[in-house]
C-alpha cells in the first residue's frame, strides 16, 4: 500500500473557497449534489488537472460552469476523479452528482445510518465517501448544506452552522437549509437526518450572544441527557473564562447516536456523539461514566476553537488539535473535580495506554512522520502523550507565559490550517524562549527514561544527585537525540515539609523544576539542613520512566508523608509493583510469594486516613493492575504467575486491613439522595474498592450480593457484579447476580455493554468458550462497535489471564473477530488488532501461539488497508 510521508506535502493547487451540498435523503440510496466554487492557485499551471478524492463512489454527473463535462475531459473511478481539461479561467464552478447507500454502509465512515437515523463521519477521510473533493484539512470552505427527506422518518434536519430556512415538499417530503459562515475543512461537515428527542437549553456568551443549544437523543432517553447538557453548559464558560474563548455561532447541536467508531466528533456547530458519552442517569450510569461524559462534552466542545477555527494543515499534524485539546479537558476535569486524583487516573490511563505503545513495535512520534492508514494514528501517543507534551510546555513556561503563547497562537492563526512548528513558534515569540530542543518531544518516539542518584553530606550540608537520561530505540529510530526534561521536585525533610536550599549547581532549576537538557547531570545542592529524601516527578511533571536508586523505607517516607498528593501514590504504586514482580518472580520458582509489613500497613493506614479525600484513598487501594506489572516486567512475561501473585497481595491486605475495612466500608454508607459530584463519587469509589477486600477477607460473596442488591445506584450495582464475576462467577450467587442483571437492563444496550463487559473480565479457563457464547447472544452483534469493544476489547485489554491463556485460545478468539471485523468495519478491526502489540514481550510458548496467528492473519490477500498496516507494523 502507498505510505504518505510528511516530507511530500505540498499545497494544493486548486482550492475550493465555497460549497453547496444538496441532500436528496434515502436510506437505499442517497442523491449527493455538490456544487463547488472552485479555484487554481495563482502559481499553479493553467492546465494542471484537478484531481478529487473519492471512496466507493458511483459518479452520476459532472458540469463544469453549468456545462455537462465531455467523457475525454475527465476520469473518473469509485476512488477519485481526475478533470484534465478546465477552463482557462481561475474560477470556475464544478457540479458533481454521486449516489450513495447509507444503509449498506457499514463502516460507519461517511453517511451511513444509525437506529434509522441518517448520520456522518468524516474525520478523517470519510467525505470522500460522500462526494468528490479536495478530501484535505487545508481546503477550507464556506458550507451552505440543503436537505430533503420524508417528513415522518426523519422531521429532524441538521447540519453545521446556522439554519437558514425549511420547508415542506410534496410526497410528505421536506427540506431545511443550513448555512456555516466559518470556513472548514471537509473533515468536519456533518449532516443528521431523523427522528429524535431533544433537550434545549441556552447560553448567553461574555459577550452577549444567544446561543440556542440542543442535545438530540433516542425519544424517552431525553431526561438521560441532563447532565451532559449541564457540562456543555460548564465547558463553554470555562473556555471563556480560562482561555478567552467564546462560542460563535447561533446554535450549538450535539446528537447521539448508538453506532459509532470513535467517542464522539467535534462537528463545527454539529456534534456528533456515541451515545455511551452522552447518555447517563443514576440507575444506568457509573461515576466513571459520568466523569467521561463531562470530560468527552467538554473535549468536543474545546475543539471549536483547537481544531475547528484553526485546524491542521494535513494529518501529519494531529496532535496539533488533539494533544491540545486533551490537555484543555484535562484541565477543565480538574477545574470540576479533584485535581491530585484527576492527575493520577490520567498517569495510570497514560502507563496503561502509551507507555506501551511507546515501547513496542507500534511506536510513533507524536507527530508522525509516516502512515498508511491514518485511522491507526488516532493513538495513545497524538492524544495522551500530545496533551503531556502541552502540559510540559505550560511547566516550562509558567501559566502566563503559557497563557501568551495560546493567546497569540489564537490571533495569529485563526481561520489557518497550521502545523506542529507554528504551534510552538507562537510560544516562542510570546516567551521569547527557544524551545528546539523541547520540540523534541513531537518528533521523537519512545519514553525517555531518567535515572537517578543521590547522597547527603550532613557534614557539607550538601545533596548531590546525579542524573542521567536515556531515550531507547524505537522503530525505525535508533538514534536517539537529548531531550529536555522538565522534573518537578521537592526536598522533603524528616517532618514532610519541604526544605529550603541556598544554591544549586549542575542543572538549571527554576520554581521548584529541574531542567535536564543534557545526558548527565551532577547537581549540587547546598544549604540543605538535614538530609532529605528527593520526591522527583512530582504531578508527573514529565512523561518518562525513573530508575530511581532509593531505599524501600525512603519510598515509604514519601507515601506518608510527601506535601504532593501524586507523589504519594506514585511511592506507595512503586513499592507495591516492585513486590507484585518479586512475588510473580516467587510464584514463578515455585514458591510462595510473601509481602512486608510496613508495605501491607502503610497501604491500609493511607486507605483509612480521614485527613484524605474518599477518591484519592480509593486509588491508594487499587493495587497495581496485572497489566501494569506486566509492563514492568518487560519481557518473558508469565501472566498466570502475575495473576497469583496479585491475588496474594489483595488477600495479604484483605486479611490485615479486615477490622479497619468492614468499619469504614459501613461508616461510607450514604443515604443521602445520589449527585454524580466528586466527592460523592470518591465514597461510591472507595466503597467499591472496599466490597473486593472484605468478600476476600471473609472468603463469601455475601457482602457483594447485598451492595448489588441494595444499590440504588449503577456504580454500586455494577462496582458488586464485577466483584461477584471476578471471584464467584462458578457459584450459585455469581450466577444469579449476573442474570438479575441481564434481566433488568436487557433493553437498555449501554448498561447491558456493561454485563458484556464483565463477564469479559473473568479470569478464568472457561472464560474463552463462555465468551464464545456470549457471542451468540441475541443481543450480541458485529454490526455495533460499543458491543464489540465491551465484550472482546474489554477481555484483549483487561483480562490477563484469560487473553493470553497458555493454549493460544485467547488469542485465537481475538483474531476470529478481528478478521470477521474487517470486511464489515475495518476501522474496528484494526483498533481490536493492536491488542497484539506487545506480544514479543510474553514468554515462549505464548510468544510462538500470538506469532502463528498473526503470521497467518496477515497473509490473507482481503485484509483492509487498516488491518493491513497494523498486522504489518505489529510482526515487523
Ligand atoms: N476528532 C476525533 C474525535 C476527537 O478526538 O474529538
Ligand atoms: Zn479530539
Amino acid at each position: 500500500g502507498q505510505i504518505f510521508r510528511l516530507e511530500d506535502y505540498q499545497p494544493s493547487n486548486y482550492l475550493i473557497p465555497e460549497v453547496v451540498l444538496d441532500f436528496r435523503l434515502n436510506a437505499e440510496e442517497t442523491l449527493v449534489t455538490a456544487r463547488l466554487q472552485v479555484e487554481r492557485i495563482a502559481r499553479a499551471p493553467a492546465d494542471a488537472p484537478l484531481i478529487l478524492d473519492g471512496d466507493g463512489l458511483v459518479l452520476e454527473a459532472l458540469a463544469v460552469n453549468g456545462t455537462e463535462a465531455e467523457p475525454a475531459d475527465y476520469d473518473a473511478s469509485p476512488d477519485q476523479l481526475t478533470i484534465s481539461r478546465l477552463p482557462a479561467s481561475r474560477r470556475f464552478e464544478l457540479t458533481i452528482v454521486t449516489r450513495i447507500a447509507p444503509s449498506k454502509n457499514t463502516t460507519l465512515m461517511g453517511l451511513y445510518v444509525s437506529s434509522g437515523v441518517f448520520c456522518t463521519q468524516c474525520e478523517a477521510e470519510g467525505f470522500r465517501r460522500i462526494t468528490y473533493f479536495l478530501d484535505r484539512p487545508d481546503i477550507l470552505s464556506v458550507y451552505t448544506v440543503r436537505m430533503e427527506a420524508d417528513r415522518k422518518d426523519a422531521p429532524l434536519l441538521l447540519s453545521n452552522g446556522n439554519p437558514l430556512e425549511s420547508g415542506d415538499l410534496a410526497d410528505g417530503r421536506h427540506f431545511a437549509v443550513w448555512h456555516d459562515p466559518f470556513p472548514k475543512p471537509s473533515y468536519l461537515f456533518a449532516l443528521v437526518a431523523g427522528d429524535l428527542g431533544v433537550v434545549k437549553d441556552r447560553f448567553t456568551t461574555a459577550s452577549g450572544r444567544e446561543v440556542d443549544l440542543g442535545i438530540y437523543v433516542e425519544h424517552g432517553k431525553e431526561k438521560r441527557a441532563a447532565y451532559a447538557m449541564d457540562a456543555l453548559k460548564r465547558s463553554m464558560r470555562w473556555d471563556e473564562e480560562r482561555f478567552g474563548r467564546e462560542y460563535d455561532l447561533d446554535v450549538f447541536n450535539i446528537v447521539a447516536v448508538s453506532d459509532f467508531n470513535m467517542g464522539a466528533m467535534e462537528n463545527k456547530g454539529l456534534n456528533v456523539f456515541n451515545d455511551k458519552y452522552v447518555l447517563a442517569d443514576e440507575d444506568t450510569a457509573t461515576d466513571v461514566d459520568f466523569a467521561n461524559i463531562e470530560a468527552i462534552i467538554a473535549h468536543e466542545y474545546f475543539h471549536n476553537w483547537t481544531g475547528n477555527r484553526i485546524t491542521c494543515r494535513d494529518w501529519f499534524q494531529l496532535c496539533l488539535k488533539e494533544g491540545l485539546t486533551v490537555f484543555r479537558d484535562h484541565e477543565f476535569s480538574a477545574n470540576e473535580r479533584s485535581r491530585a486524583v484527576k492527575r493520577i487516573a490520567e498517569v495510570r490511563g497514560l502507563r496503561a495506554h502509551q507507555f506501551p505503545e511507546d515501547q513496542g513495535p507500534l511506536a510513533h512520534p507524536v507527530r508522525p512522520r509516516r502512515y498508511r492508514e491514518i485511522n491507526n494514528f488516532y493513538t495513545a501517543t497524538v492524544y495522551e502523550k500530545g496533551s503531556e507534551v502541552v502540559r510540559m510546555l505550560r511547566t516550562i513556561l509558567g501559566e502566563d507565559a503559557f497563557r501568551a503563547g495560546m493567546d497569540l497562537y489564537f490571533e495569529r492563526h485563526d481561520g489557518q490550517a497550521v502545523t506542529i512548528e507554528d504551534f510552538v513558534k507562537a510560544f516562542e515569540d510570546a516567551s521569547g524562549r527557544d524551545l528546539s530542543q523541547f520540540s523534541l518531544w513531537y518528533h521523537q518516539a519512545g519514553t525517555p527514561n531518567v535515572a537517578l542518584s543521590s547522597r547527603y553530606d550532613g557534614k557539607e550540608k550538601t545533596l548531590t544527585v546525579d542524573v542521567e537520561q536515556s531515550v531507547p530505540p524505537t522503530p525505525s529510530e535508533s538514534r536517539k537525540r537529548l531531550m529536555h526534561i522538565p522534573l518537578a521536585f521537592g526536598l522533603v525533610g524528616p517532618d514532610g515539609t519541604d526544605l529550603d536550599y541556598q544554591s544549586v549547581e549542575g542543572a538549571s532549576v527554576e520554581n521548584g523544576v529541574i531542567h535536564l537538557r543534557k545526558r548527565r547531570h551532577q547537581m549540587v545542592f547546598k544549604g540543605v539542613k538535614a538530609r532529605p529524601v528527593l520526591s522527583i516527578n512530582r504531578g508527573f511533571s514529565a512523561p518518562v520512566t525513573l530508575s530511581v536508586e532509593s531505599r524501600a523505607d525512603e519510598q515509604l517516607f514519601l507515601a506518608r508523608h510527601d506535601s504532593d498528593p501524586f507523589s504519594r501514590w506514585q511511592a506507595l504504586n512503586t513499592l507495591l509493583t516492585d513486590a507484585l514482580i518479586a512475588a510473580s518472580k516467587a510464584v514463578r520458582g515455585g514458591k510462595k510469594p510473601v509481602f512486608e509489613d510496613e508495605l501491607i500497613s502503610v497501604t491500609i493506614d493511607l486507605a483509612a486516613d480521614e485527613t484524605l479525600e474518599e477518591a484519592f484513598r480509593a486509588l491508594i487501594l487499587s493495587v497495581p493492575g496485572e497489566a501494569d506489572v506486566a509492563r514492568e516486567i518487560g519481557r518473558d512475561i508469565d501472566p498466570d504467575a502475575i495473576h497469583t501473585a496479585r491475588g496474594a497481595l489483595l488477600m495479604a491486605i484483605a486479611q490485615a486491613g479486615s477490622q479497619t475495612f468492614r468499619a469504614l466500608y459501613e461508616r461510607l454508607l450514604d443515604n443521602a439522595p445520589f449527585s454524580p459530584d466528586a466527592r460523592s463519587a470518591g465514597r461510591r469509589a472507595l466503597r467499591n474498592t472496599l466490597i473486593e477486600f472484605l468478600v476476600l477477607d471473609s472468603s463469601s460473596p455475601e457482602a457483594a450480593y447485598r451492595q448489588f442488591e441494595d444499590a440504588d445506584n449503577m456504580t454500586e450495582r455494577a462496582g458488586a457484579l464485577t466483584v461477584l464475576a471476578q471471584h464467584f462467577h462458578d457459584t450459585d450467587v455469581g450466577r444469579a447476580a449476573l442474570a438479575a442483571f441481564e434481566k433488568r437492563y436487557r433493553d437498555n444496550p449501554l448498561v447491558l455493554d456493561k454485563w458484556f463487559q464483565i463477564q469479559a473480565m473473568i479470569p478464568s479457563a472457561a472464560t474463552v468458550s463462555l465468551l464464545r457464547s456470549l457471542m451468540e447472544h441475541p443481543h450480541f452483534s458485529l454490526a455495533n462497535p460499543n458491543r464489540v469493544r465491551a465484550l472482546v476489547g474489554t477481555f484483549s485489554m483487561a483480562n490477563q489471564t484469560a487473553f493470553h491463556s497458555a493454549d493460544g485460545e485467547g488469542y485465537r478468539l481475538v483474531a476470529e473477530t478481528v478478521a470477521a471485523l474487517d470486511s464489515h468495519n475495518p476501522q474496528v478491526a484494526a483498533r481490536l488488532a493492536t491488542a497484539f502489540r506487545s506480544w514479543r514481550s510474553l514468554e515462549k510458548g505464548r510468544r510462538e501461539h500470538a506469532r502463528k496467528l498473526l503470521a497467518e492473519m496477515s497473509k490473507r490477500t482481503d485484509l483492509s488497508r487498516d488491518l493491513a498496516d497494523i498486522l504489518e507494523r505489529t510482526l515487523a
